[in-house]
């Protein structure tokens, strides 16, 4: 028992504290319990504090901090060796080296994060207690996105789902936030979660594909559980291809519920709605960037940053009445298959994300970030949702065998920013040096600390839900049972070219597969969701096309579903200048201003690495350049003096076909018409000056591409 007088803390001989403790003015936290937030500061400050932590000093040194003379060659018996067994510092470098891999993710292995910070409107607060959402409250986070199938080296830009996790480092603890770019999921139970990633990863005799759902496995599991139709139809659209971790929506895809100051709940969804607006990438684009840039995706999330184009979306929710039977118009808020469309319950603003830091390290920040779904905080709770059940238990489990111990919260970027005071101990990678001698509770020899906290100081409320009167059983609700409607309800709130891009993706993966009777299996699916569908499938698969085996109501289309509704800011766009070896510096520096002012990044494309009239820097030579990497392409008065060059007219060609915008004054004309694009085109403009590309781009941009000029693919 400590002498050190705590003020305001009990005596010891104070009674043991009773259950529940009742709400007493909150010590200040023992002078000997330092907790590991006391010792190493988290979140933002971490990435300083580790740099101090992890180079100190000038000298290479061992891990024990001993100077070193030599790193390069190993202690011999005479210049020619053997090594000798001796070699300490061999041993220790070859040693650490050989573990420095841990396990991936077993889903979402790919990813990429930021930090940045959110700042709450406080339209919130009328329905929950959140602190963070309270008006003006500001608050640090890190978000990783991710693919879901593929392998941690696996490309950015397959056909998939995107991961899009936001943790909170709230002043009332961490909320995580865990959605995915799409607000429906494959299975309503999560003890079905095996099942689904077995079928969607490679597989198990050769390990292929890689990042693909294209596959025999996964089509059979989605057409025999036809309650993943749904979002399988979401896959199949252009948001399984986001252009840009910038451009995609997230969802918490789950319905929580809120509990506000007066303890009154609702139920709600979770929207992210980004500025910049949803797009896609074409398939070709994908899978030409799975070769020239497999990194496409972490790459422009890393360079908009730190181009200070800083990536921003804003937090949306749905309310709903917490009625007992937690519908709302006719859908089961319990059903993750199900959405509820926003045009019948709108999504409300309630505060604003901006990215603005990249990590300093992946492997500290990114690979070790771990979060969980049952990270909440005072005013954000669970419902009973069996799959959001069952991932209260897998978060946590999983960081066990990836992060290697139960202490992964001590991780710099895991650790919250409100005080921990926990009764953990010991365990693998422990770095928290604990004082005391009672870490139970009771205790009196502590002094009884830590105490209790009441809702004056900001307890989480577990809300007294009323659970009905019922006897267990293995069964869900009659409604889950329709796997369709939904599925309609989105194919029909797609405009004309989405439609064309679902059924070419189902042409595409469907063609993968090798046993017939998973395609036809499949097909009846589609004729389930619509005819038109279907048919254009197996028209492609070159199969005759089901009757539905269900009757299909026409439900009102919901165009929020729609990628192609509304315009958006050009930020962050990049687009390719193409210049000759006798382009005037002059002129090109002006657009390349013009184009930085309206937030878009101009990249220079020459014959090579040359300084353009011997002073601008060039970023991507004939060689480097794809056009792929770009969203538009401007072709400079000194380019027609390379029209002719293959890899130009390729690059023109491809961006072209892509219905990107394609601008070019002077002679850089040229090169548009040897690449054999007949003028005038939608989106195309090759008769302006240098001040008037400039101007127009930025506008032609906001529409994405020049969808009347798009080619199936
Ligand atoms: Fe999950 C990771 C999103 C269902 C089990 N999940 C993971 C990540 C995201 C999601 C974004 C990556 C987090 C990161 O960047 O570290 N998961 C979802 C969504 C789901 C979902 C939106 C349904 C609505 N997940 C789900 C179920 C289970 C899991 C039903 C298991 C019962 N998920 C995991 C996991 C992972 C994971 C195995 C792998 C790595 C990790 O957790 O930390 O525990």
């Amino acid at each position: 028992m400590s002498d050190i007088p705590i003020p305001g803390a009990p005596s010891s001989q104070s009674p043991p504290v009773e259950e529940p403790t009742e709400p007493v003015p909150t010590p200040g936290p023992k002078p000997d319990q330092s907790g590991p937030q006391m010792r190493t500061p988290t979140g933002v400050r971490a990435h300083e504090d580790q740099e101090v932590n992890a180079q100190q000093g000038e000298w290479l040194t061992t891990s024990g901090g001993v100077r070193l003379r030599e790193t390069d060659k190993s202690l011999k018996a005479g210049e020619r060796g053997p090594t000798l067994l001796q070699d300490h510092h061999l041993r220790e470098k070859i040693t650490h080296f050989d573990h420095e891999r841990i396990p991936e993710r077993v889903v979402h292995a790919r990813g990429a994060g930021a930090h940045g910070t959110f700042t709450a409107y406080g339209a919130a607060e009328s329905v929950t207690s959140a602190g963070f959402l309270a008006e003006g409250r500001e608050t640090p986070v890190f978000v990783r996105f991710s693919t879901v199938l593929g392998s941690r080296g696996s490309a950015d830009t397959v056909r998939d789902t995107r991961g899009f996790a936001t943790k909170f480092y709230t002043e009332e603890g961490n909320f995580d936030l865990v959605g995915n770019n799409m607000p429906v999921f494959f299975i309503q139970d999560g003890i079905k979660f095996p099942d689904v990633i077995h079928a969607g990863k490679p597989h198990p005799d050769r390990e292929i594909p890689q990042a693909q759902s294209a596959h025999d496995t996964f089509w059979d599991f989605v057409s025999l559980h036809t309650e993943a139709q749904h979002h399988a139809l979401w896959n199949m659209s252009d948001r399984g291809l986001p252009r840009s971790y910038r451009m995609m929506e997230g969802f918490g895809v789950h319905t929580f519920r809120l509990v506000n100051a007066a303890g009154e709940t609702s139920l709600a969804k979770f929207h992210w709605k980004p500025k910049l607006g949803v797009h896609g990438l074409l398939w070709e684009e994908s899978q030409m960037l799975g070769g020239f840039d497999p990194d496409f995706h972490r790459r422009d999330l890393a360079d908009a940053i730190e181009t200070g184009a800083y990536p921003e979306w804003e937090l949306g929710i749905q309310v709903f009445p917490d009625t007992p039977e937690q519908t709302y118009a006719g859908i089961d808020l319990l059903d993750p298959t199900k959405l509820v469309p926003e045009e019948i319950a709108p999504v409300q603003k309630v505060g604003r994300l901006v990215l603005d830091r990249n990590p300093s390290n992946y492997f500290a920040e990114t690979e070790q970030i771990a979060f969980h779904v049952g990270n909440l905080v005072p005013g954000i709770d669970v419902t009973d949702d069996a799959l959001m059940q069952a991932r209260l238990f897998s978060y946590v489990d999983t960081q066990l065998t990836r992060l290697g111990g139960p202490n992964f919260n001590q991780i710099p970027v895991n650790r919250p920013h409100a005080p921990v005071n926990d009764m953990l101990r010991d365990g693998f990678h422990q770095d928290a040096v604990h004082r005391g001698v009672a870490p139970y509770h009771p205790n009196s020899l502590d002094a009884g600390c830590p105490f209790m906290a009441g809702d004056p100081q900001g307890a989480f409320v577990d809300n007294p839900v009323k659970v009905p009167e019922t006897v267990k059983q293995r069964a869900q609700p009659a409604s889950f049972d329709d796997h369709f409607s939904q599925a309609r309800l989105f194919w029909l709130s797609m405009t004309p070219v989405e439609k064309q891009h679902i059924i070419a993706a189902y042409g595409f993966e469907l063609a993968k597969v090798y046993e017939p009777a998973i395609r036809e299996r499949q097909l009846q699916s589609l004729a389930n969701i619509d005819a038109d569908l279907c048919e254009g499938v197996a028209i492609a698969l070159g199969l005759p096309a089901p009757s539905p085996t269900v009757e299909l109501a026409d439900p009102e289309p919901s165009p929020a579903l729609s990628m192609l509704d509304g315009s958006y800011p050009p930020d962050g766009r990049v687009v390719g200048i193409v210049v000759g070896p006798d382009s005037a510096s002059g002129q090109i520096d002006g657009v390349r201003e013009a184009l930085s002012d309206s937030g878009i990044t101009p990249l220079l494309i020459a014959p090579t690495g040359a300084p353009v009239g011997g002073e601008l820097a060039v970023q991507r030579t004939f060689a480097t350049a794809r056009s792929v990497e770009y969203d538009a392409l401007v072709l400079a008065d000194g380019a027609g003096a390379v029209a002719s060059d293959p890899q130009l007219l390729l690059l023109v060609q491809e961006v072209f076909r892509h219905g990107k915008a394609l601008l070019a004054w002077g002679d850089g004309a040229e090169a548009v018409m040897t690449a054999g694009i007949s003028v005038p085109a939608p989106g195309v403009k090759t008769d302006g000056s240098a001040g008037e590309v400039a101007a127009e781009l930025p506008d032609l941009l906001t529409a994405h591409r020049s969808w009347e000029r798009l080619a199936p693919f």
